[in-house]
């Protein structure tokens, strides 16, 4: 008989439940869970994929070890061994920093991926860190942590009463949104439409989004930070701000009029190849709104001035005094956040503590550039990596230059990848760790919870009993630590208990915690939860802000585990509320409107209003049933429309005499592909686009379905040179390339 469980979807940033439908050990369907409080039974056309993903026959079902040169299947014991046996060897003979990290997209959906990291970080004491973080959302957190003091604080639209959204570089209907998790983006996205509210939507290519919006704005890639200056510049000349409640938390707004004052609509309009009175006519608009907020996702970040385009998005929130006020863009209150504390001074958030070897790269959260990763193992000299420890990470596909850092990746002397895939970046490893499948392992949204559109708060057990031979994930990465550390062999419970000890020796030491003077070892004894994770989960829970801070009192309603546990749909926290000023974390107590660090950069954004711009750049897209580069090899998510195309205007293919479905010769800074053109009008001229994670065609891996529709990876033309200079993020969207048809 099929029976049915609850899943949390970990396929995307909208964290929909799903009812799987199971037969014997085999997840056979899934359709939305109605009664999930956030997801309401929507799904998309991956959760519905996600049987055949749990059980892709490709996946790995034991570790491989590296022996003769060669990847062969080995048991848990061999794998953790060979690591124990050369990773403390190696920072003996040349020091932590020869061990790097990658920290790939899937950790932020995984419990393991959000727990463990920071420990392994610990361990090996490597500045080495780098995640896909550079490729992506960086520049919020380091302007967040500019203005607000803490790179974590990242508000939200409010997208369910907002009367206003103005949506830059972000297509939620395809990609189901980020930083921003909202179950059902595109039904929200028509519900404020349908309650009167007003959509605009910026984006070089008239995507599925843009479609939905009242207006749509196609500037020239890359030029946002530009346009959002402008809108900002209007309302301060115009006299259109109103902080409201703001201004008494905010200082610096004359000296950002000041800095601002050249980047009038007039003055940008030509960079951005729209007019002035388009963008007087916007500013005016997000001003009149009884309510607005401003969204800017992947299209604003990995662009050269993402930092700046990121910074300005939430300026023109605070100028509006939509700021964390409810329709505008409030920063959420997670079940797991801690627990918010009186307001003052913090410390402040500094970039550029240390740098990397090779480009001195400042640090920015203490990551350095995924883009620098290959030059930080290929070339020589004392601090080199020589090991590298990859976690859900595929860098090959998604960071600039795939080539070079495939090259250096084969010369490391010990690479270490936890993937359950064989593929294009673990194929190069010496021990690769194989998670088991989703359907069989516990789920919390440690961090999307932080972003979504509603406090709620919800825990998926494993669906399916661990399968004899698989290994969840989270112990995993608990013995990698102690295999780094030197101590293979260890329980690996320790490490949780570790972890739950130093949580509870800090709290009970903190005099503005209520646990202050408590017993740590007493409370430890208290945590629910039959695993080391749930003990963490539930420990989190508990000292969070709905938590029920171990109270006596037996029956309240403060949340822990066990209380998560009886509510298998999720419990509902409420819609978010105002939370500043407690959360800033500044120096100065307030928000910072006009950081150092952005003030320096502003000059060289005003330089570029008078460069010329590049006659044909490329922009990236993704697909509904795709996801960065491991889904291909589904075959319910392969084919159709999700192809790896070169997206060509009608009057730039006429001009270049590129034809559809004929293929053309891409080149840029790194290199140059052969690809199939698409030639379509839903871009503006003078941009193309071709969408990232493809490339599965390099020798070595086990990906029977995605290497027999390979496509080719965009990445390869970028040298990694490109990057958003106080964030170091990559530069992913409208950088120059040029076209010729291959007759
Ligand atoms: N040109 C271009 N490049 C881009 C982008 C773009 O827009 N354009 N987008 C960028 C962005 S936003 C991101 S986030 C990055 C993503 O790039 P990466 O962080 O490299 O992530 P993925 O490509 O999703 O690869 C994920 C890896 O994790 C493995 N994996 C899947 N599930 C699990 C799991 O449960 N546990 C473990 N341990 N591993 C798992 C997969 O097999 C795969 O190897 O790509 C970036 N690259
Ligand atoms: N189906 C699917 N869903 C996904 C993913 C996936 O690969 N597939 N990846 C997940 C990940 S890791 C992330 S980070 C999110 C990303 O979520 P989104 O940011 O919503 O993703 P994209 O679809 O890449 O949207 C970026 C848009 O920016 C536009 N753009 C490019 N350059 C510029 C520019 O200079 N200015 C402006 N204004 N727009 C520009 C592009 O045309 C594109 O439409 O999606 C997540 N969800
Ligand atoms: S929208 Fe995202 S979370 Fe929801 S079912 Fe689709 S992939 Fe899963
Ligand atoms: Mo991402």
């Amino acid at each position: 008989m099929p029976r049915t469980a609850l899943r949390i979807c970990p396929l995307c940033e909208a964290t929909c439940g799903l009812t799987l439908t199971i037969e014997g050990t085999t997840v056979t369907g899934a359709r939305g869970d109605r009664d999930d409080v956030f997801s309401r039974g929507f799904i998309c056309p991956k959760g519905a994929a996600f049987g055949g993903l749990d059980a892709d026959p490709d996946r790995l079902r034991t570790p491989l070890v590296r022996r003769d040169g060669r990847l062969r299947e080995a048991t848990w014991e061999e794998a953790f061994q060979a690591i124990a046996d050369a990773v403390p060897a190696l920072v003996r003979a040349y020091g932590p920093q020869s061990v790097g990290v990658v920290l790939g997209n899937p950790n932020v959906h995984t419990m393991a991926g959000q727990l463990y990291p920071p420990l392994l970080l610990k361990a090996l004491g490597t500045r080495n860190l780098f995640t896909a973080s550079t490729l992506d959302q960086m520049p919020k957190h380091v302007s967040s942590g500019l203005l607000f003091g803490d790179p974590f604080a990242i508000p939200v639209p409010d997208l369910d009463r907002t009367d206003f959204l103005l949506l830059l570089g972000a297509n939620p209907v395809e990609s189901n949104g980020s930083l921003c998790t909202a179950p059902d983006f595109p039904g929200r996205l028509k519900a404020l439409r349908a309650r009167g509210g007003t959509l605009v939507v910026v984006d070089p290519r008239r995507t599925r989004t843009a479609k939905l919006a009242d207006r749509h704005l196609a500037p020239r890639p890359g030029s946002d930070a530009l346009l959002l200056a402008a809108l900002a510049q209007t309302l301060l000349a115009e006299e259109l701000t109103d902080p409201g409640v703001l201004a008494e938390h905010t200082q610096g707004i004359g000296e950002l009029a000041e800095a601002l004052g050249g980047f009038t609509p007039e003055a940008v309009a030509p960079a951005c190849d729209l007019t002035a009175e388009e963008i007087r006519a916007l500013a005016r608009d997000l001003a009149a709104a009884p309510t607005a907020a401003v969204y800017g996702r992947i299209g604003s970040c990995t662009v050269e001035y993402g930092t700046l385009a990121s910074w300005l998005i939430d300026v023109l929130n605070i100028l509006t005094g939509n700021l964390d006020r409810p329709g505008g863009a409030l920063f959420p209150l997670s079940a797991t956040d801690r627990a918010p504390r009186p307001a003052g001074p913090g410390k402040g958030f500094s970039l550029g503590r240390w740098h990397s070897r090779v480009s001195g790269h400042p640090e920015a959260k203490a990551e350095l550039p995924l883009a620098a990763l290959a030059e930080e193992i290929d070339t020589p000299g004392e601090g080199r990596i020589r090991a590298l420890v990859s976690i859900a990470a595929n860098p090959v596909l998604s960071a600039p230059d795939g080539r070079r850092l495939d090259a250096a990746l084969a010369g490391l002397d010990f690479m270490v990848s936890v993937d359950p895939y064989l593929n294009e970046t673990s194929r190069h490893a010496h021990v690769v760790l194989p998670p088991a499948p989703p359907s069989q392992s516990a789920h919390f949204d440690f961090s999307f919870n932080t972003f979504a559109v509603r406090n709620q708060v919800r825990y998926s057990p494993p669906a399916v009993p661990l399968e004899d031979g698989r290994m969840d994930e989270c112990e995993i990465h608990a013995r990698l630590v102690l295999a780094v550390s030197g101590m293979h062999g260890t329980d690996p419970g320790a490490v949780d208990d570790l972890a739950i000890g130093a949580t509870l020796a800090r709290e009970c030491a903190d005099p503005d915690s209520p646990l202050r003077g408590q017993d740590p070892a007493r409370l430890a004894g208290l945590l629910a939860g039959g695993s080391g994770p749930e003990r963490r989960l539930d420990l989190m829970l508990r000292l969070g802000p709905y938590g029920d801070r171990f109270a006596a009192a037996p029956g309240g309603d403060g949340l822990g585990l066990d209380r998560l546990r009886a509510h298998p749909h999720g419990i509902d926290l409420g819609p978010l509320r105002p939370r500043l000023p407690g959360l800033l974390r500044t120096r100065s107590g307030r928000i910072e409107l006009l950081p150092d660090p952005i003030a320096a950069e502003l000059p060289r954004l005003r330089g570029t209003l008078t460069d010329r711009p590049a006659a044909l750049v490329l922009v990236g897209r993704r697909h509904l049933r795709s996801n960065n580069s491991w889904l291909h090899n589904v075959p319910a998510l392969a084919g159709g429309s999700n192809r790896c195309t070169l997206q060509v205007h009608p009057d730039d293919a006429a001009r270049l005499g590129l034809t559809d479905g004929r293929p053309a010769r891409i080149t840029a800074d790194g290199g140059s592909l052969e690809v199939p053109v698409e030639v379509t009008d839903t871009l503006r001229t003078g941009v193309v686009s071709l969408p990232h994670g493809w490339g599965h065609d390099r020798p070595g891996t086990r990906l029977s379905v995605a290497a027999a529709v390979p496509g080719v990876n965009v990445n390869q033309l970028l040298d990694g040179s490109r990057l958003d200079p106080l964030s170091g993020t990559a530069v992913l969207n409208g950088f120059p390339v040029e076209l010729t048809p291959i007759p």
